[in-house]
């Protein structure tokens, strides 16, 4: 049990059987004899989503009553998870509401197993938004996250011989208990149409965007309640209705298909999440999403201030927008626009208003990841905002060329319209401009920034970019996933770290304590013993508790590098055949991530990665000495089994690619040993476990850079390394393929003809840092000792301190 309050009363469960026997009948309409475990489990959930809600209206109170600044974090992506366990931990009720279900006869482990977990988002970037909606709640900033309420959230992942088949997911097929709809929060948003011009006094306009489509936008409510429930925050999402649900016209006219249409295309707007992470998802649809729920968001947001403050010019002093990633980037323009169009305002004040409530976060370097759109689409879809473009375009090219002297080069650059073959609309210049603070997400990242993408922004307006490096929920990925460490630290240490994670370094004087190692490897080995359960269960393999568990999940990327670890468990695999006489250190390879649907290469290395484990996994000559497995259907709830299973942490990605990373917090938060690159916040972990506790290995981002300006010959590299060429041999040649033996010719062939992702160029580093880990293994008092400092030095990487610092620095809250 992680419960933090006092010992449960007797009169606190009878109550809350109570309350759930109340809930189960009037609100579900069932007898506890006939009840199903989802009407237990929503009627659990509707017991303490009402405890939340009196703390939700006090802290709304509050807020009104103090003038408090608000905080709104635009996002197309939340990637929640399952919400049970958050909310009654946070709210001190976890015990109680145990005992109070097994006194009804039903067993809260098992109806927390059927909560749907919540994909509304694809990877980092959508985890990152639900960690600080659960940390802004914590640490008392009055905020509303906002986004799309998805009927379908990230596609299931199934394997079929191997392959990722993608299935719908149907999160909200029973309902969703955790939300209200909100009806009398909607608001109309148009597409396309023309802008009508009118003339009013000597020189002045006024535009009239009159739209050829018009949806409604309805709010649906969920409470974030943050740790200790100081404070209850909303998390508004936005679906999509159409004006009229039927064409009555068209349907008594027999005409039963066409009139739905309407009533369709709104209603598609919402019902996907585009499954694209770090690579492009550029169609209409998308931009149509996009622009949907920025401008509800921005009229609600709009509607709020005018019930608290006379106008706008008061805008950003009351309220800070962040903007997460370029998806909500529109929304720079839509401010301008309702400000101006809607609201009066001229232009420059508009233009002001907006640049100092509007700040931007950057998550990626990627060049293919960075939004742009067509011209002529975005002027089709949207045509007054693609003239505040323009407006905003002619503005800042001025003030670069004649204020501030830049040439042709620096000026195409800075342009909102890249202008190199097709043009396009910059969204991430846009966000730039519009924002009075554009930060990346670890040191690196936000250095390489500087250097890169915005190089000539930044020389335009130096103070803009700062850094804000990315945390964790520790409530999450520390008390509910590892409730044993989480026991054990606070027998250790005390409850400090339950309300300042860094206070975990007092753990650090246990590190050398061979009874505490004891204790903590025995923590580690039960969360094994769990994991192997379900790989077992699940796929039908048995995989040794004992053996080492080295774990990468995450998206599948060919940047991330999955490819570079199956090909090293490739090159494992042919020594331990070579030389059995060695005492290998058992390993078990576990990898879990989905790969973008359109991405051949990402799902060739899923197929890569299942064909190398049955070639592994059956051959008796390895003696369970090296297995690889993949397990399926990677999202939130399977990453709280398997981060606290892990015994090694992957986080390997091309130096100068991984914008931060938050998987690798995770696990060295919960005792794992990290191999890694010098890439994204790698590099601050280093710099807080110390560089004896973590595994570095190959080339930096600056050497990558070098590299690849130089000219990168893979080829010589290949020949250069005999572990390499035979492996990369014996997948090419299909040994791994018999059935079809040139299916993983094409990837082999990238890494000899340009290896634009340095697998060739770090492959020996790597191995030799892997045996390393293998060294440290075998003295298992070292690797206690070594992870124990993991776990007591993560202490900084929590989301609170993140938020803290965007509190402080950028929303000034
Ligand atoms: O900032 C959260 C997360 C980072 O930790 C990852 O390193 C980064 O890849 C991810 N970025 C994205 C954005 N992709 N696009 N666009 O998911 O953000």
């Amino acid at each position: 049990t992680n419960d933090l309050a006092p010992a449960p009363r007797s009169s606190d469960r009878e109550q809350l059987a109570t309350e759930i026997l109340e809930r189960l009948k009037y609100r579900i309409g069932k007898d506890p004899n006939v009840a199903k475990p989802h009407d237990w489990l929503t009627a659990a959930i509707l017991v303490a989503r009402d405890r939340i809600t009196d703390k939700w209206m006090d802290s709304t109170r509050r807020t009104y009553a103090t003038g408090a600044k608000r905080v709104y974090y635009l996002s197309l992506e939340f990637l929640i998870g399952r919400l049970m366990r958050d909310a009654m931990t946070n709210i001190g009720i976890m015990d109680e509401m145990r005992h109070a279900l097994a006194s009804l006869g039903v067993d809260i482990d098992v109806i927390a197993e059927i909560e749907p977990d919540a994909a509304l988002g694809n990877g980092g970037l959508g985890r990152l938004a639900a960690c600080f909606i659960e940390s802004m709640a914590t640490v008392d900033v009055p905020a509303y996250g906002y986004g799309i309420r998805y009927v379908h959230g990230l596609f299931r992942q199934q394997m079929a011989d191997g392959w990722q088949v993608e299935l719908p997911e149907t999160w909200l097929a029973h309902g969703n208990p955790w939300e209200f709809e909100r009806r009398e929060s909607s608001y109309e948003i148009g597409f396309g149409g023309s802008v009508e011009t009118i003339a009013i006094g000597e020189d002045k306009q006024r535009f009239v965007w009159k739209p050829a489509e018009r949806v409604i936008a309805t709010a649906y409510d969920t409470p974030a309640v943050g740790w200790r429930a100081k404070r209850v925050n909303t998390l508004r999402l936005w679906a999509a209705n159409p004006i009229d649900p039927i064409l009555l016209e068209a349907f008594n006219a027999g005409d039963h298909i066409g009139a739905l249409r309407e009533s369709n295309k709104a209603e598609s707007l919402t019902r996907v999440l585009y499954p694209a992470d770090a690579t492009p998802a550029g169609q209409e649809l998308r931009l149509r999403q996009e622009f949907f729920f920025s401008s509800a968001s921005l009229q609600d947001i709009l509607r709020r201030h005018l019930q608290q403050y006379p106008d706008f010019t008061s805008l950003p002093d009351a309220v800070a927008i962040q903007l997460n990633d370029t998806h909500p980037a529109v929304s720079v323009a839509e401010l301008v626009r309702l400000l101006t169009d809607v609201h009066g305002l001229d232009f420059d004040a508009a233009w002001d208003i907006s640049r100092r409530t509007f700040s931007y976060t950057n998550h990626t370097l990627l060049p293919e990841a960075l939004e742009s759109w067509p011209v002529p689409l975005f002027e089709r879809l949207l045509p007054r905002h693609m003239q505040i473009v323009y407006a905003v375009n002619a503005k800042i090219l001025i003030e670069a060329r004649k204020e501030k002297g830049f040439e042709d080069q620096g000026i195409r650059n800075i342009s909102l319209i890249e202008e190199s073959g097709e043009r396009r609309v910059r969204m991430g210049n846009l966000a730039f401009v519009g924002s009075h603070s554009i930060n990346g997400v670890s040191a690196l990242h936000t250095e390489l920034m500087k250097e890169t993408v915005f190089a000539d922004l930044h020389k335009l307006y130096p103070d803009r970019i700062n850094n804000k490096t990315n945390g964790i929920t520790p409530r999450r990925w520390l008390m509910q996933c590892n409730p044993g460490l989480f026991s054990l630290i606070r027998e250790a240490i005390g409850d400090a770290f339950m309300d300042d994670l860094e206070a975990l370094k007092a753990l650090d004087g246990f590190a050398e304590n061979r009874e505490f190692q004891a204790r903590f490897a025995a923590i580690k080995r039960e969360n094994k013993n769990r994991l192997a359960n379900l790989v077992g269960s699940r796929m039908g393999v048995r995989i040794d508790p004992a053996a080492m568990f080295d774990i990468q999940i995450k998206r599948i990327h060919e940047y991330k590098r999955q490819l570079l670890n199956i090909i090293e468990a490739v090159a494992l695999y042919d020594q331990i055949r070579s030389h059995p006489e060695l005492d290998w250190v058992p390993r078990v390879k576990l990898f879990a991530g989905k790969a973008a649907p359109s991405y051949h290469n990402a799902k060739l290395i899923i197929k890569l990665a299942n064909d190398v484990a049955k070639v592994i996994n059956n051959d008796p000559s390895v003696r369970g000495l090296l297995k690889v497995v993949f397990v399926p259907n990677y999202n939130v709830s399977l990453a709280e089994i398997m981060v606290p299973a892990a015994d090694l942490s992957e986080q390997i990605s091309t130096a100068g690619m991984e914008a931060s990373g938050t998987g690798n917090m995770k696990f060295a938060l919960n005792g794992a040993l990290t191999i890694g690159t010098l890439d994204g916040a790698n590099v601050e972990m280093r710099d807080h476990v110390g560089e004896d506790n973590i595994v570095i290995f190959g080339m930096t981002a600056e050497e990558v850079a070098k590299v690849r300006a130089d000219g990168h010959n893979p080829r010589a590299v290949i020949e250069g390394s005999r572990e390499l060429s035979q492996a990369l041999s014996a997948i090419s040649s299909g040994v791994f393929s018999p059935d079809d033996p040139h299916r993983f010719a094409g990837l082999v062939d990238g890494i000899y003809n340009h290896d634009w992702f340095m697998v060739a160029a770090d492959f020996d580093a790597y191995a030799k840092a892997q045996r390393e880990v293998d060294a440290i293994w075998a003295d298992k008092a070292s690797w206690y000792a070594k992870t124990i400092r993991n776990t007591a030095r993560m202490g900084w990487f929590s989301s609170d301190r993140t938020i803290r610092q965007y509190a402080k620095e950028i929303w000034r809250v």
